[in-house]
Protein backbone atom coordinates (compact mmCIF):
# COMPACT_ATOMS: atom_id res chain seq x y z
CA UNK A 1 0.00 0.00 0.00
CA UNK A 2 1.00 3.72 -0.66
CA UNK A 3 1.78 4.33 2.98
CA UNK A 4 3.37 1.33 3.49
CA UNK A 5 7.16 2.55 3.67
CA UNK A 6 6.71 6.42 4.98
CA UNK A 7 3.79 5.99 7.12
CA UNK A 8 5.01 2.95 9.48
CA UNK A 9 8.32 4.70 9.90
CA UNK A 10 6.55 8.47 10.51
CA UNK A 11 3.48 6.68 12.83
CA UNK A 12 5.83 5.25 14.45
CA UNK A 13 7.99 8.27 15.79
CA UNK A 14 4.84 9.79 16.14
CA UNK A 15 3.70 7.37 18.37
CA UNK A 16 6.82 7.59 20.48
CA UNK A 17 6.28 11.38 20.91
CA UNK A 18 2.71 10.67 22.05
CA UNK A 19 3.35 7.68 24.67
CA UNK A 20 7.02 9.44 26.74
CA UNK A 21 7.21 11.94 29.41
CA UNK A 22 6.98 15.48 28.89
CA UNK A 23 9.01 17.39 25.99
CA UNK A 24 12.08 18.27 26.24
CA UNK A 25 15.25 19.41 24.54
CA UNK A 26 16.17 15.70 23.95
CA UNK A 27 12.75 14.66 23.00
CA UNK A 28 13.19 17.41 20.44
CA UNK A 29 15.86 16.28 18.70
CA UNK A 30 15.38 12.88 18.84
CA UNK A 31 12.13 13.08 17.28
CA UNK A 32 13.51 15.50 14.35
CA UNK A 33 16.28 12.36 14.17
CA UNK A 34 13.74 9.38 13.72
CA UNK A 35 11.74 11.72 11.25
CA UNK A 36 14.46 12.87 8.93
CA UNK A 37 15.19 9.11 9.03
CA UNK A 38 11.86 7.77 8.27
CA UNK A 39 11.95 10.36 5.25
CA UNK A 40 15.08 8.99 4.00
CA UNK A 41 13.87 5.13 4.28
CA UNK A 42 11.14 6.63 2.18
CA UNK A 43 13.47 7.88 -0.52
CA UNK A 44 12.43 11.45 0.10
CA UNK A 45 15.36 13.79 -1.51
CA UNK A 46 17.82 14.14 1.42
CA UNK A 47 17.65 18.18 0.79
CA UNK A 48 14.25 18.03 1.33
CA UNK A 49 14.03 15.83 4.17
CA UNK A 50 16.80 17.42 5.88
CA UNK A 51 15.22 20.61 5.62
CA UNK A 52 11.47 19.25 6.49
CA UNK A 53 13.76 18.12 9.91
CA UNK A 54 15.36 21.29 10.19
CA UNK A 55 12.22 23.29 10.18
CA UNK A 56 10.48 20.90 12.89
CA UNK A 57 13.19 21.01 14.83
CA UNK A 58 13.33 24.41 15.01
CA UNK A 59 9.42 25.01 15.14
CA UNK A 60 9.17 22.81 17.79
CA UNK A 61 12.08 24.44 20.07
CA UNK A 62 10.48 28.27 19.43
CA UNK A 63 7.02 28.24 18.95
CA UNK A 64 4.48 28.59 21.65
CA UNK A 65 1.40 26.20 21.49
CA UNK A 66 -1.49 27.78 21.13
CA UNK A 67 -3.46 28.68 23.97
CA UNK A 68 -4.92 24.84 25.39
CA UNK A 69 -2.88 22.91 23.29
CA UNK A 70 -0.28 20.85 25.22
CA UNK A 71 2.98 20.72 23.73
CA UNK A 72 3.11 17.10 22.54
CA UNK A 73 -0.10 17.85 20.19
CA UNK A 74 1.42 20.99 19.03
CA UNK A 75 4.60 18.93 18.16
CA UNK A 76 2.69 16.20 16.49
CA UNK A 77 1.04 18.98 14.62
CA UNK A 78 3.75 20.33 13.57
CA UNK A 79 4.75 17.03 12.09
CA UNK A 80 1.75 17.32 10.17
CA UNK A 81 2.06 20.57 8.30
CA UNK A 82 5.56 20.09 7.34
CA UNK A 83 4.58 16.95 6.07
CA UNK A 84 1.53 18.56 4.08
CA UNK A 85 3.95 21.24 3.06
CA UNK A 86 6.76 19.58 1.29
CA UNK A 87 3.41 17.24 -0.31
CA UNK A 88 2.48 20.49 -1.98
CA UNK A 89 0.47 22.02 0.72
CA UNK A 90 -3.26 22.47 -0.49
CA UNK A 91 -5.74 19.93 -3.31
CA UNK A 92 -6.16 21.42 -6.26
CA UNK A 93 -9.20 20.50 -9.16
CA UNK A 94 -8.62 20.48 -12.96
CA UNK A 95 -9.17 23.53 -14.45
CA UNK A 96 -12.36 22.47 -16.36
CA UNK A 97 -15.36 24.64 -17.28
CA UNK A 98 -18.87 23.56 -18.37
CA UNK A 99 -19.02 27.13 -20.69
CA UNK A 100 -16.42 25.58 -23.20
CA UNK A 101 -14.69 22.24 -24.32
CA UNK A 102 -11.79 21.47 -22.27
CA UNK A 103 -9.13 19.97 -24.05
CA UNK A 104 -6.96 17.60 -21.56
CA UNK A 105 -3.92 15.98 -22.60
CA UNK A 106 -1.76 13.55 -20.93
CA UNK A 107 2.27 13.21 -21.57
CA UNK A 108 4.42 10.74 -19.51
CA UNK A 109 6.93 8.43 -20.42
CA UNK A 110 6.05 4.60 -21.49
CA UNK A 111 4.26 2.88 -19.13
CA UNK A 112 4.16 5.68 -17.10
CA UNK A 113 0.64 5.12 -16.33
CA UNK A 114 -1.48 7.92 -19.05
CA UNK A 115 -3.90 5.45 -20.89
CA UNK A 116 -5.01 3.35 -18.05
CA UNK A 117 -5.39 6.87 -15.93
CA UNK A 118 -7.18 8.17 -18.76
CA UNK A 119 -9.88 5.19 -18.40
CA UNK A 120 -9.81 6.49 -14.79
CA UNK A 121 -9.96 9.22 -15.03
CA UNK A 122 -12.78 9.52 -17.66
CA UNK A 123 -14.98 6.78 -15.67
CA UNK A 124 -14.62 10.06 -12.30
CA UNK A 125 -15.55 13.44 -14.67
CA UNK A 126 -18.61 11.29 -16.46
CA UNK A 127 -19.29 10.33 -12.60
CA UNK A 128 -20.01 14.06 -12.18
CA UNK A 129 -22.05 14.82 -15.76
CA UNK A 130 -19.28 15.70 -18.02
CA UNK A 131 -19.89 14.76 -21.36
CA UNK A 132 -16.39 13.07 -22.22
CA UNK A 133 -14.61 11.80 -25.25
CA UNK A 134 -11.51 10.31 -25.69
CA UNK A 135 -8.55 10.79 -28.70
CA UNK A 136 -5.59 7.88 -29.09
CA UNK A 137 -2.72 9.90 -31.28
CA UNK A 138 -0.46 7.16 -29.98
CA UNK A 139 0.87 5.86 -33.30
CA UNK A 140 3.76 4.14 -31.66
CA UNK A 141 2.68 1.52 -29.46
CA UNK A 142 1.14 -1.46 -31.20
CA UNK A 143 -2.53 -2.07 -29.92
CA UNK A 144 -2.97 1.64 -28.44
CA UNK A 145 -6.00 2.53 -30.08
CA UNK A 146 -7.40 -0.98 -28.90
CA UNK A 147 -6.62 -0.56 -25.21
CA UNK A 148 -7.52 2.93 -25.19
CA UNK A 149 -10.59 2.17 -27.30
CA UNK A 150 -11.96 -1.00 -24.33
CA UNK A 151 -11.55 1.32 -21.72
CA UNK A 152 -13.71 4.06 -23.26
CA UNK A 153 -15.92 1.02 -24.07
CA UNK A 154 -15.86 0.38 -20.35
CA UNK A 155 -16.95 3.43 -18.78
CA UNK A 156 -19.30 4.36 -21.65
CA UNK A 157 -17.35 6.96 -23.51
CA UNK A 158 -16.61 7.07 -27.06
CA UNK A 159 -12.95 6.67 -28.55
CA UNK A 160 -11.76 8.31 -31.39
CA UNK A 161 -8.57 6.96 -33.88
CA UNK A 162 -7.82 6.44 -37.07
CA UNK A 163 -5.81 3.38 -37.23
CA UNK A 164 -4.20 3.69 -40.39
CA UNK A 165 -2.52 7.43 -39.73
CA UNK A 166 0.88 8.02 -38.66
CA UNK A 167 0.36 11.78 -38.25
CA UNK A 168 -0.35 12.12 -33.99
CA UNK A 169 -1.11 15.64 -35.05
CA UNK A 170 -3.34 15.00 -37.33
CA UNK A 171 -5.22 12.37 -35.35
CA UNK A 172 -5.54 14.76 -32.62
CA UNK A 173 -6.97 17.79 -34.59
CA UNK A 174 -10.05 15.33 -36.51
CA UNK A 175 -10.31 13.81 -32.94
CA UNK A 176 -11.09 17.27 -31.33
CA UNK A 177 -13.31 18.60 -34.28
CA UNK A 178 -15.51 14.81 -34.35
CA UNK A 179 -15.66 14.78 -30.60
CA UNK A 180 -16.97 18.53 -30.15
CA UNK A 181 -19.69 18.06 -32.98
CA UNK A 182 -20.22 15.15 -30.95
CA UNK A 183 -21.10 17.74 -27.77
CA UNK A 184 -18.54 16.75 -25.70
CA UNK A 185 -17.63 19.06 -22.99
CA UNK A 186 -13.89 17.34 -22.17
CA UNK A 187 -12.26 15.85 -24.50
CA UNK A 188 -9.57 13.63 -23.02
CA UNK A 189 -6.13 13.16 -25.78
CA UNK A 190 -3.69 10.12 -24.95
CA UNK A 191 -0.43 10.28 -26.29
CA UNK A 192 2.41 8.07 -27.12
CA UNK A 193 5.30 7.56 -24.58
CA UNK A 194 7.70 5.57 -26.39
CA UNK A 195 9.61 6.76 -29.77
CA UNK A 196 12.36 6.10 -32.04
CA UNK A 197 13.95 8.25 -29.78
CA UNK A 198 13.89 10.32 -26.86
CA UNK A 199 14.22 13.76 -28.49
CA UNK A 200 11.55 12.54 -31.12
CA UNK A 201 8.94 12.36 -28.27
CA UNK A 202 9.31 15.59 -27.03
CA UNK A 203 9.01 17.00 -30.57
CA UNK A 204 5.94 15.31 -30.91
CA UNK A 205 4.68 17.07 -27.71
CA UNK A 206 5.69 20.30 -28.88
CA UNK A 207 3.55 20.07 -32.03
CA UNK A 208 0.63 18.58 -30.68
CA UNK A 209 0.89 21.27 -27.97
CA UNK A 210 0.80 23.92 -30.88
CA UNK A 211 -1.85 22.52 -32.34
CA UNK A 212 -4.02 21.15 -29.75
CA UNK A 213 -3.38 23.73 -27.68
CA UNK A 214 -5.02 21.96 -24.37
CA UNK A 215 -6.45 23.68 -21.71
CA UNK A 216 -4.71 21.31 -19.42
CA UNK A 217 -1.31 19.16 -19.99
CA UNK A 218 -1.52 16.65 -17.32
CA UNK A 219 2.18 14.74 -16.63
CA UNK A 220 1.78 10.99 -15.77
CA UNK A 221 4.59 9.82 -13.36
CA UNK A 222 5.05 6.27 -12.06
CA UNK A 223 5.47 6.43 -8.46
CA UNK A 224 7.74 3.78 -8.25
CA UNK A 225 10.39 5.81 -9.90
CA UNK A 226 10.52 7.62 -5.92
CA UNK A 227 12.52 10.74 -6.02
CA UNK A 228 13.67 10.22 -9.55
CA UNK A 229 10.34 11.71 -10.55
CA UNK A 230 11.94 15.00 -9.74
CA UNK A 231 13.96 14.85 -12.76
CA UNK A 232 11.96 13.11 -15.34
CA UNK A 233 8.98 15.44 -13.91
CA UNK A 234 11.50 18.67 -14.74
CA UNK A 235 12.39 17.28 -17.93
CA UNK A 236 8.77 17.56 -19.17
CA UNK A 237 8.14 20.67 -17.72
CA UNK A 238 11.17 22.23 -19.88
CA UNK A 239 9.68 21.35 -23.22
CA UNK A 240 5.66 21.97 -22.45
CA UNK A 241 3.86 23.77 -20.03
CA UNK A 242 2.57 20.88 -17.79
CA UNK A 243 -0.66 21.99 -15.82
CA UNK A 244 -0.64 18.93 -13.47
CA UNK A 245 0.53 15.98 -12.02
CA UNK A 246 -0.85 12.40 -11.72
CA UNK A 247 1.01 10.04 -9.92
CA UNK A 248 0.72 6.22 -10.86
CA UNK A 249 1.49 2.88 -9.24
CA UNK A 250 1.60 3.97 -5.66
CA UNK A 251 -0.21 1.39 -4.36
CA UNK A 252 2.83 -1.74 -3.80
CA UNK A 253 5.66 1.04 -3.38
CA UNK A 254 7.56 2.10 -0.60
CA UNK A 255 8.93 5.07 -2.50
CA UNK A 256 5.51 6.90 -2.73
CA UNK A 257 6.15 9.76 -0.30
CA UNK A 258 9.40 10.30 -2.24
CA UNK A 259 7.84 10.28 -5.76
CA UNK A 260 4.90 12.63 -4.60
CA UNK A 261 7.49 15.04 -2.66
CA UNK A 262 9.50 15.28 -5.78
CA UNK A 263 6.27 16.20 -8.25
CA UNK A 264 5.46 18.43 -5.87
CA UNK A 265 8.82 19.80 -5.68
CA UNK A 266 8.13 20.64 -9.51
CA UNK A 267 5.95 23.82 -8.77
CA UNK A 268 3.10 21.68 -10.57
CA UNK A 269 0.33 20.43 -8.22
CA UNK A 270 -0.14 16.71 -8.17
CA UNK A 271 -4.34 16.49 -9.16
CA UNK A 272 -4.94 12.82 -8.81
CA UNK A 273 -2.90 9.58 -7.57
CA UNK A 274 -3.53 6.12 -9.47
CA UNK A 275 -4.00 3.07 -6.70
CA UNK A 276 -3.83 0.06 -9.03
CA UNK A 277 -4.57 -1.42 -12.31
CA UNK A 278 -8.44 -1.01 -11.89
CA UNK A 279 -10.66 1.20 -13.74
CA UNK A 280 -11.49 2.89 -9.87
CA UNK A 281 -8.21 3.09 -8.41
CA UNK A 282 -7.90 6.85 -8.87
CA UNK A 283 -7.83 9.28 -6.28
CA UNK A 284 -8.09 13.13 -5.98
CA UNK A 285 -4.79 13.98 -4.11
CA UNK A 286 -5.07 16.58 -0.76
CA UNK A 287 -1.92 17.18 0.41
CA UNK A 288 -3.97 17.48 4.18
CA UNK A 289 -5.41 14.43 4.01
CA UNK A 290 -2.35 12.63 2.72
CA UNK A 291 0.11 13.96 5.17
CA UNK A 292 -3.03 12.46 7.96
CA UNK A 293 -3.17 9.37 6.88
CA UNK A 294 0.28 9.06 6.44
CA UNK A 295 0.49 9.61 10.42
CA UNK A 296 -1.82 6.95 10.10
CA UNK A 297 -3.15 7.65 14.05
CA UNK A 298 -6.46 7.44 14.76
CA UNK A 299 -6.99 10.89 16.98
CA UNK A 300 -4.76 13.04 14.76
CA UNK A 301 -7.36 14.30 12.84
CA UNK A 302 -8.93 15.43 16.38
CA UNK A 303 -5.38 16.72 17.40
CA UNK A 304 -5.14 19.03 14.37
CA UNK A 305 -9.01 20.59 14.19
CA UNK A 306 -8.17 21.35 17.74
CA UNK A 307 -4.92 23.06 16.64
CA UNK A 308 -6.19 24.75 13.92
CA UNK A 309 -9.16 26.06 16.29
CA UNK A 310 -6.38 27.25 18.93
CA UNK A 311 -4.38 28.94 16.22
CA UNK A 312 -7.51 30.80 14.81
CA UNK A 313 -8.54 32.22 18.15
CA UNK A 314 -7.08 34.75 20.01
CA UNK A 315 -4.80 34.87 23.24
CA UNK A 316 -6.07 34.73 26.52
CA UNK A 317 -5.69 39.07 26.92
CA UNK A 318 -6.83 39.45 23.64
CA UNK A 319 -9.89 37.26 24.26
CA UNK A 320 -11.04 39.44 27.38
CA UNK A 321 -10.47 42.86 25.43
CA UNK A 322 -12.22 42.01 22.34
CA UNK A 323 -15.35 40.55 25.04
CA UNK A 324 -15.65 44.04 26.12
CA UNK A 325 -15.98 44.97 22.55
CA UNK A 326 -12.67 46.25 21.92
CA UNK A 327 -11.22 45.01 18.81
CA UNK A 328 -7.93 46.53 17.47
CA UNK A 329 -6.71 47.09 14.46
CA UNK A 330 -4.49 44.37 14.56
CA UNK A 331 -6.72 41.89 15.79
CA UNK A 332 -8.60 42.12 12.28
CA UNK A 333 -5.45 41.83 10.46
CA UNK A 334 -4.58 38.59 12.63
CA UNK A 335 -8.25 37.32 11.49
CA UNK A 336 -8.21 38.51 7.79
CA UNK A 337 -4.59 36.40 7.73
CA UNK A 338 -6.79 33.51 9.31
CA UNK A 339 -9.04 33.70 6.69
CA UNK A 340 -6.67 33.40 4.01
CA UNK A 341 -4.76 30.41 5.33
CA UNK A 342 -8.25 28.48 5.99
CA UNK A 343 -9.46 29.58 2.30
CA UNK A 344 -12.30 32.03 3.25
CA UNK A 345 -14.68 32.86 5.98
CA UNK A 346 -16.73 30.41 5.77
CA UNK A 347 -14.28 27.42 6.41
CA UNK A 348 -12.93 30.16 8.81
CA UNK A 349 -16.42 29.70 10.78
CA UNK A 350 -16.36 26.03 10.23
CA UNK A 351 -13.78 25.62 12.24
CA UNK A 352 -14.67 27.46 14.99
CA UNK A 353 -17.19 25.79 17.77
CA UNK A 354 -20.80 26.15 17.38
CA UNK A 355 -21.11 25.72 13.59
CA UNK A 356 -21.24 29.16 12.76
CA UNK A 357 -21.04 29.57 9.60
CA UNK A 358 -24.68 28.04 9.54
CA UNK A 359 -27.72 30.55 8.69
CA UNK A 360 -25.18 32.90 6.94
CA UNK A 361 -26.43 34.48 4.10
CA UNK A 362 -24.29 34.36 0.63
CA UNK A 363 -24.44 37.89 0.43
CA UNK A 364 -23.27 38.68 3.40
CA UNK A 365 -19.79 36.87 2.20
CA UNK A 366 -19.60 39.03 -1.00
CA UNK A 367 -16.52 40.95 -0.75
CA UNK A 368 -13.79 40.56 -3.30
CA UNK A 369 -10.32 38.80 -2.61
CA UNK A 370 -9.25 42.65 -3.51
CA UNK A 371 -10.78 44.20 -0.66
CA UNK A 372 -9.17 41.89 1.96
CA UNK A 373 -5.96 42.89 0.65
CA UNK A 374 -6.89 46.43 0.49
CA UNK A 375 -7.78 46.40 4.05
CA UNK A 376 -4.51 44.40 5.08
CA UNK A 377 -2.48 47.03 3.46
CA UNK A 378 -4.67 49.54 4.99
CA UNK A 379 -4.16 48.18 8.67
CA UNK A 380 -0.32 48.03 7.37
CA UNK A 381 -0.06 51.61 7.00
CA UNK A 382 -1.07 52.90 10.13
CA UNK A 383 0.96 53.63 13.22
CA UNK A 384 1.35 51.28 16.23
CA UNK A 385 -1.32 53.51 18.32
CA UNK A 386 -3.65 53.28 15.52
CA UNK A 387 -2.95 49.74 15.12
CA UNK A 388 -3.73 49.00 18.66
CA UNK A 389 -7.34 51.38 18.22
CA UNK A 390 -5.94 53.94 20.90
CA UNK A 391 -6.22 56.65 18.57
CA UNK A 392 -9.74 57.01 16.77
CA UNK A 393 -8.96 57.61 13.19
CA UNK A 394 -9.77 61.76 12.38
CA UNK A 395 -10.40 62.69 8.56
CA UNK A 396 -6.56 63.34 7.86
CA UNK A 397 -5.16 60.59 9.60
CA UNK A 398 -7.40 58.99 7.05
CA UNK A 399 -6.69 60.56 4.16
CA UNK A 400 -2.83 59.83 4.96
CA UNK A 401 -3.33 56.14 5.47
CA UNK A 402 -5.12 56.22 2.62
CA UNK A 403 -2.39 57.69 0.43
CA UNK A 404 0.54 55.14 2.32
CA UNK A 405 -2.28 51.69 1.56
CA UNK A 406 -2.39 53.48 -2.11
CA UNK A 407 -6.66 53.14 -1.58
CA UNK A 408 -9.14 55.91 -1.51
CA UNK A 409 -10.03 57.24 1.80
CA UNK A 410 -13.42 55.83 1.35
CA UNK A 411 -11.81 51.75 1.31
CA UNK A 412 -10.25 53.19 4.68
CA UNK A 413 -13.82 54.04 6.43
CA UNK A 414 -14.93 50.90 5.23
CA UNK A 415 -12.84 49.14 7.08
CA UNK A 416 -13.90 51.56 10.33
CA UNK A 417 -16.97 50.60 9.81
CA UNK A 418 -15.89 46.78 9.54
CA UNK A 419 -14.28 47.03 12.69
CA UNK A 420 -17.23 48.72 14.57
CA UNK A 421 -19.51 45.76 13.59
CA UNK A 422 -16.94 43.15 13.76
CA UNK A 423 -17.03 44.34 18.15
CA UNK A 424 -20.63 43.57 18.14
CA UNK A 425 -20.10 40.45 16.36
CA UNK A 426 -17.24 39.09 18.18
CA UNK A 427 -18.96 40.14 21.44
CA UNK A 428 -21.86 37.68 20.75
CA UNK A 429 -19.55 34.92 19.32
CA UNK A 430 -17.25 35.24 22.64
CA UNK A 431 -20.03 35.06 24.88
CA UNK A 432 -22.18 32.15 23.53
CA UNK A 433 -19.64 30.91 21.01
CA UNK A 434 -22.59 30.97 18.35
CA UNK A 435 -23.99 33.50 16.41
CA UNK A 436 -27.48 34.55 17.15
CA UNK A 437 -30.45 36.25 15.02
CA UNK A 438 -32.05 35.17 11.62
CA UNK A 439 -30.34 34.51 8.69
CA UNK A 440 -29.17 37.51 7.22
CA UNK A 441 -29.96 39.97 9.94
CA UNK A 442 -27.08 41.07 12.52
CA UNK A 443 -23.72 40.69 10.25
CA UNK A 444 -20.72 39.17 10.17
CA UNK A 445 -17.89 41.34 10.46
CA UNK A 446 -16.58 40.69 7.33
CA UNK A 447 -18.35 40.67 3.93
CA UNK A 448 -16.26 37.75 2.33
CA UNK A 449 -16.63 35.46 -0.22
CA UNK A 450 -15.11 31.94 -0.12
CA UNK A 451 -11.05 33.32 -1.31
N1 LIG B 1 -0.38 -1.21 -9.86
C1 LIG B 1 -0.69 -0.24 -10.68
N2 LIG B 1 -0.48 -0.38 -11.98
C2 LIG B 1 -0.80 0.64 -12.80
C3 LIG B 1 -1.34 1.87 -12.32
N3 LIG B 1 -1.53 2.67 -13.39
C4 LIG B 1 -1.13 1.98 -14.47
N4 LIG B 1 -0.70 0.75 -14.14
C5 LIG B 1 -0.16 -0.31 -15.00
O1 LIG B 1 0.97 0.16 -15.68
C6 LIG B 1 1.10 -0.44 -16.95
C7 LIG B 1 1.29 0.62 -18.02
O2 LIG B 1 0.12 1.39 -18.09
P1 LIG B 1 -0.35 2.19 -19.40
O3 LIG B 1 -1.55 2.93 -19.02
O4 LIG B 1 -0.41 1.30 -20.56
O5 LIG B 1 0.88 3.16 -19.55
P2 LIG B 1 1.15 4.22 -20.71
O6 LIG B 1 1.81 5.37 -20.07
O7 LIG B 1 -0.08 4.48 -21.47
O8 LIG B 1 2.22 3.45 -21.59
P3 LIG B 1 2.60 3.71 -23.15
O9 LIG B 1 1.32 3.79 -23.89
O10 LIG B 1 3.42 2.55 -23.53
O11 LIG B 1 3.37 4.95 -23.18
C8 LIG B 1 -0.17 -1.27 -17.14
O12 LIG B 1 0.12 -2.61 -16.86
C9 LIG B 1 -1.13 -0.70 -16.10
O13 LIG B 1 -2.05 -1.65 -15.65
C10 LIG B 1 -1.52 2.00 -10.91
O14 LIG B 1 -1.95 3.05 -10.36
N5 LIG B 1 -1.18 0.93 -10.14
MG1 LIG C 1 -0.51 4.33 -23.49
Amino acid sequence: MVLSGLGKSLSGAVNRILSRGPIDKQAILELKNEILRALLEADINFNLASQMAENLHQRALTEKPPMGISRKDAMVNIVYEELTSIMGGTAYSLDIQKKRVNILMMIGIQGSGKTTTIGKLAKFLKHDRWNVGLVCTDTWRPGALDQLKQLGDKVGVETFGIPEEKNAVKIASKGIKHLTDAGKNIIIVDTAGRHKEEKDLLKEMVKLDKKVKPDEIILVIDGTLGQSAFNQAKAFAQTTNIGSIIVTKLDGTAKGGGAISAAAATGAPIKFIGLGEDITELEKFDPKGFASRILGLGDITGIIDQVERAQIMPDEDRARAMMKGNVSYNDMLDLFKSMGKFGGIRKLLDKLPGGLSHNVDDNMLATSKESMKDFQNIILSMTNDERDAIIKLNRSRIDRIAMGAGVTSDKVRELVKQKQVSEKWIKQMMKTGKRRGKKGQAGLPFNMMDM
